[in-house]
């Protein structure tokens, strides 16, 4: 029987555990990278459990999230990830040489390898033909100490491509097209593997772009294979030596396949406030347009700047509009300022701003009230753009650069000729000098007034009892639970004062109820904690006292960081379950240890009303160890794992 080559990569990295048995694996991680919102609590991690040095083949510390600095914090960060890469052996991108997703994939990815990255975007690697998984903090820094990693075997699912996509159609339009039929949810416990004719004809930097926003799927990767399109990629970033070519056996099983005619597509746009609510542009045209992002770890590469660089040229954008555009890379920005389409976008009246995340995290440049914003982003959840009223829209580069000219959400396929644009010219402009190599294991660790310690949990009692503070719906984000954005970002290695703005847009009184409370639980609907591998959505909880979580069901990288945190993830055994219980009641946890030993459903009281509730725990017997000393840092300092 063929192997895919999802497979194909597993099985070369199996450390545990059985391929296409569906239970929990281990793999080896060649390469590991950070991000400085969730890097510095990664390493004060791996200072804790005590390791000198990594010991993945390549570990990458990048700044690109909080570069607006607007008090001593991010730089306080900054200094922090500097002297941790120096000593325990990363290299270090510096704050102004891109988005970490886009540098990876210029200067580090290796088509076959496994990357572990703290940030759930790190998929976009998958484009290389890389394994790319995203994770919290805590497995990236046991990865990096040359850990496996440890998830549930994922179903591989094939997306077939056929056809050549329309003029004015492009990457962000397939993967939206994807997120229509799949849903936020609908990849959970998948990888989506592309292949067909369709893909074959995609450039590195399109299909990068639907790997990243797979992520939006809930799926635990997306990989393309590793080609001729690879190659020119890789030779053209003066990487050739690093190709190798891998691909599915063509009688590969696939759990799934999907097939998509790219002759069939049209440009698409994601509704507010989610990805998968997904539009024809043609029939949303005319919705009037304040501002415009165009930038991203999704569309910032060489090919999407060119490509608006290209409708913009000689043109102005419209009075109604504010037009930011933020490239994905030092090599991106430096390429358009060498051959003159930097002057085109600012001739056209655009604000160009650093190459790092900026608004796509909240980091400066939040709509006017109300507003409508278009992004070439690829999360468009409520108040993520630091507006909580302003409706975002996420489109291509195409659509987002006509529609900044015209002023109104606009087809792009009513402007014209399409511009002819190279992905991948002959040769990149590389200069790695923002990138410092592994420093001297002897630096110290500068730790400014920013920087506090980690929040521990105890071990697990027998009993447990848990106000309900709060009972949220489905789709609940981390960006619900612990949003992002220039005021609060800045505060991600300080989790004391980032409790206070702990589950602040569904629920303002959170932090004071909790402390109330004590020890607390947190009730919600599907898919808790979909979006970001940010480990602050469970380190707050833990520390506001949140011992449980009981939900229909979690998206997969918040809840490894609720185990890894040594929060109980309980799932509601029936739907009459989760209709019983009420915000403001108390769930009455007994006889924990046995519940966990057992696989069963087990049931919990509601205090005073004499009911009771049927829940499940679904750990493996790896993450019972987890839970029961207290969360990973206990259990790797005990021995456990
Ligand atoms: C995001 O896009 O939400 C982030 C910010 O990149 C997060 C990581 C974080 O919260 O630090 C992610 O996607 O994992
Ligand atoms: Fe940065 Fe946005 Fe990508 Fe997250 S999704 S890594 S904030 S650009």
């Amino acid at each position: 029987m063929g192997k895919t080559l999802t497979h194909k990569i597993m099985a070369a990295h199996l450390a545990a555990g059985e391929l296409g048995g569906g239970g929990e694996i281990a793999l080896r991680i060649d390469q590991t990278l950070t991000q400085d919102a969730t890097g510095t609590m990664a390493y004060l991690q791996f200072e804790a459990l005590g390791l000198p040095r990594a010991r993945a083949e390549l570990a990458v510390s990048y700044v690109d999230h909080n570069t607006l600095q607007s008090g001593f914090e991010n730089a306080d960060d900054h200094a922090f990830l500097q002297s941790a890469a120096a000593r325990f052996g990363l290299y270090f991108s510096r704050a102004g040489n891109g988005i970490c997703h886009q540098v990876h994939l210029e200067r580090f990815g290796v088509p076959g390898k496994t990357l572990l990255g703290a940030d759930s975007h790190t998929p976009t690697g998958g484009g290389l033909g890389m394994l790319a998984i995203g994770a919290g903090g805590l497995d990236v820094a046991a990865a990096m100490g040359g850990g496996p990693f440890y998830l549930n075997d994922p179903a591989v699912v094939l997306v077939r491509l056929s056809g050549a996509p329309p003029p004015w159609v492009s990457a962000k339009d397939i993967i939206l097209a994807l997120l229509e039929r799949v849903s936020v949810k609908g990849g959970a416990g998948k990888i989506f593997e592309y292949g067909g004719p369709g893909a074959a004809a995609l450039t590195v930097p399109e299909r990068a772009t639907i790997t990243n926003m797979g992520a939006e799927l809930g799926a635990t990767s997306s990989l393309f294979p590793s080609d001729e399109q690879t190659r020119l990629f890789l030779r053209a970033q003066k990487r050739e030596k690093d190709w190798r070519p891998f691909a599915a056996d063509p009688d590969a099983v696939y759990a799934e396949t999907l097939e998509i005619d790219l002759s069939t597509l049209q440009p698409l746009a994601a509704r507010p406030h989610m990805p998968d609510l997904v539009s024809p542009v043609a029939a949303l045209a005319g919705l009037p347009v304040n501002q415009v992002c165009i930038g991203s770890c999704t569309n910032s590469s060489y090919r999407d700047l060119m490509t608006a660089a290209a409708i913009l040229r000689g043109r102005t954008v419209h009075p109604t509009v504010s037009l930011v555009v933020a490239p994905g890379s030092r090599q991106v920005l430096t390429m358009l300022a060498a051959n003159g389409a930097l002057t085109d976008i600012l001739d056209a009246g655009a604000r160009v701003l650093e190459a790092a995340c900026g608004p796509c995290i909240g980091m400066g440049q939040a709509p006017a009230s109300a507003a409508v914003s278009l992004r070439t982003f690829n999360r468009n959840f409520a108040g993520r753009s630091g507006t909580a009223d302003a409706g975002v829209y996420l489109v291509s580069p195409e659509t987002a650069a006509v529609s900044a000219l015209r002023g109104v959400l606009t087809d792009p396929r009513s402007f014209g000729a399409p511009p002819t644009v190279t992905a991948v010219p002959d040769i990149f402009r590389v200069d790695d000098s923002m990138i410092l190599p592994p420093g001297d294991p002897a630096t110290p660790l500068v730790r400014g007034p920013n920087i506090k310690p980690l929040p521990v949990s105890p071990p697990l009692p027998d009993e447990l009892s848990l106000p309900v503070v709060v009972k949220l719906g489905d789709n609940i984000t981390t960006d619900d639970i612990m949003p992002a954005g220039a005021k609060v970002l800045p505060l991600r290695s300080n989790i004391p004062a980032l409790a206070e703005y702990a589950f602040a847009p569904v629920c303002p009184a959170f932090a004071a109820k909790a402390r109330e409370a004590g020890v607390c639980a947190v009730a919600a609907g599907q898919n808790y904690g979909q979006g970001s591998s940010r480990e602050h959505a469970a380190l707050v909880p833990l520390y506001l006292g949140v011992r449980a979580v009981l939900a229909r069901s979690f998206a997969r990288i918040h809840r490894a960081n609720l185990i890894n945190s040594g929060i109980l993830p309980l799932t509601f055994a029936g739907e009459e379950d989760f209709a019983r219980l009420q915000a403001g009641q108390t769930v009455e946890l007994k006889g924990l240890g046995a519940a966990i030993a057992g696989d069963e459903p087990f049931s919990a009281r509601i205090a005073g009303t004499g009911e009771t509730i049927r829940l499940r725990h679904d750990l493996s017997g790896r993450q019972k160890g987890v839970i029961r000393a207290g969360g990973l840092l206990n259990a790797i300092r005990q021995g456990i794992k």
